[in-house]
């Protein structure tokens, strides 16, 4: 199986995060890529396909404050990574406000993805390498891997969020749409809700939207993520969240995952997207799963199993000297 990626990606390296009321190493590392790339090997450079695809998700707005936002930030004199700090959830009005504090808080869901000096090109090239991943299902392939990092579920059409700036997974799913493949599903198994994915695909009923993560009551994204939500508008019954309790280990997660593939089969999808996260992985450090690497190939397996052509993104996954076998196990589940 091939697997894309761009060395440009590993570039980004925010210090710290906001959480639980203090600052803390940042979680998603440039290590996390070299584990993956250490434990498979085999790389295959990421093709540019330009900013057409990932503006056929995101907002020009934003694409051009993701641009920018770093310099803004550096011109204003500020230390350190750029992070927002005020943020319009009642009356989000385009007021077009030029302060970098007000363009940071008006493009975030949180005050914990930080955008570094080298963040857009990180953030465009991960996107590359799942164009990339899509190409190579279009061109015959069964199974292809994009290494993505920063990771992209929670990035939502206009909003950066959970480490995630550019919505990967999204920007596969309109592109193999467009080259032919769908209709397409995408599955989201990493550990947190997928909000970025289900805001982007919520009234859109040309992609289905699965996902099976912690319970939203405990974990974040806290907001999305609940069961019934559903789908709306043209877009209703196309979505389908399937929360499970923080402990849940593979006998209790196997049964969320025949059911989302029940539900993608039922749609009708003919090429899959996976937003594949390790966190779900016993020793993650910020999560609260107890999946064992063996557990990984199960799942991989099972996915392979329903029959589709498939490109796999990936998420989260924290357990950095587990990270490379872990998703090494994934991708075993389709080749075995
Ligand atoms: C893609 C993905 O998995 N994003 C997860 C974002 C979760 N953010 C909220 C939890 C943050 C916990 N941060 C702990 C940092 C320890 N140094
Ligand atoms: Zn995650």
């Amino acid at each position: 199986m091939k697997l894309f990626f761009d060395s440009r990606q590993a570039a980004h390296a925010p210090a710290r995060e906001f959480h639980n009321g203090g600052w803390t190493p940042y979680a998603e590392t440039p290590d996390r890529t070299a584990q993956i790339v250490a434990a498979i090997g085999n790389v295959t450079a990421a093709q540019d396909h330009g900013l057409a695809p990932i503006a056929a998700v995101h907002d020009g707005q934003y694409l051009t404050f993701l641009q920018e936002a770093w310099a803004a930030w550096e011109a204003a004199g500020r230390e350190g990574d750029a992070i927002g700090y005020t943020f319009p959830v009642v009356h989000r009005r385009r007021l077009d406000l030029t302060r970098i504090d007000a363009r940071l808080g008006a493009f975030s869901m949180d005050a914990s993805t930080p955008i570094t000096a080298d963040s857009w090109d990180a953030a465009y090239w991960g996107a590359q390498s799942a164009l990339s991943a899509v190409d190579a299902v279009a061109d015959g392939a069964r199974t292809s891997f994009a290494l993505c990092r920063p990771p992209g579920h929670h990035a939502g059409a206009d909003y950066l969020g959970g480490y995630c700036f550019l919505n990967n997974a999204a920007i596969a799913a309109r592109h193999a749409a467009a080259r032919g493949l769908g209709p397409v599903a995408v599955l989201d198994v990493d550990y947190h809700h997928g909000n970025g994915t289900q805001d982007i695909f919520l009234r859109d009923d040309s992609v289905f939207f699965a996902s099976i993560h912690a319970d939203p009551r405990t974990d974040y994204p806290f907001y999305w993520g609940h069961a019934d939500e559903r789908g709306e508008g043209a877009g209703a019954g196309t979505t389908l969240n399937l929360p499970l309790p923080r402990g849940t280990d593979w006998a209790a997660y196997r049964p969320a995952l025949d059911t989302a593939l029940a539900a993608i089969a039922e749609w009708g999808a003919k090429m899959l997207v996976v937003s594949f996260g390790a966190d779900t992985y016993i020793d993650d450090p910020i999560s609260g799963f107890a999946l064992q690497t063996a557990d990984f190939t199960t799942m991989g397996r099972r996915i392979a199993d329903a029959g589709l052509p498939c490109a796999i993104v990936m998420e989260g996954g924290y357990a950095v000297d587990a990270l490379g076998v872990n998703v090494a196990a994934f991708l075993a589940g389709f080749t075995d």
